[in-house]
């Protein structure tokens, strides 16, 4: 059982972001919950040098369709990666097993296909309240982690590219 933050990081081990475009495909299902990891996301990413103008944010309805979101984001905004935020809360009909599996799938199958990396934002708890607890509550902010990713995975990218 967790009992501290567990999104806390040593941001000295976090590669400058500055020259970086980052967008954020953000699901407002359970929005109380992902528009905190928005905010964490977002304020991780200035943190670590990303320029306002090169945070590209645009919403979906629900966590399915981040999927076809993050594509259409990946296509039209030259972003060097894209953060998929969603919280899917375990209800009482098989809705939550295929929504987690669809995107599951979905952001895998955009890793495959595109040269840039989709990171995965997208809380999946029993409760509303284990959500709470890691969208900026006890155990931290679990967008501040997607964004923390999202730069490293840009790095390597750049980094690879050189090499
Ligand atoms: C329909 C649905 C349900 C039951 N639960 C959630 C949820 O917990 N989190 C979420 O992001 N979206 C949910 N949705 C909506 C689906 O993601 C999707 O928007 C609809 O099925 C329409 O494609």
């Amino acid at each position: 059982m967790a009992t501290s933050n567990l999104s806390a990081y040593n941001p000295a081990g976090v590669p400058d972001a500055s020259g970086m475009r980052i967008a954020i495909a953000v699901a407002d299902w359970n929005s109380e919950i992902t528009h905190s990891l928005l905010d964490g996301a977002r304020n991780t990413l200035k943190k670590h040098g990303v320029r306002e103008e090169n945070i590209v944010e645009k919403h979906v309805p629900g966590t399915f369709e981040l999927t076809y979101g993050a594509r259409m984001i990946a296509e039209n905004y030259n972003p060097d990666a894209v953060i998929c935020i969603g919280c899917v809360i375990q209800g009482e009909t098989p809705h939550f097993t295929y929504i987690c599996q669809g995107v599951t799938q979905g952001i895998t199958r955009l890793n495959i296909d595109y040269e840039i990396p989709f990171i995965f934002g997208v809380l999946t708890t029993d409760t509303l309240q284990q959500a709470a607890d890691r969208a900026g509550g006890k155990y931290g902010n679990k967008g501040d982690e997607a964004a923390v990713t999202a730069i490293k995975m840009v790095s390597l990218m750049k980094e690879s590219k050189t090499d």
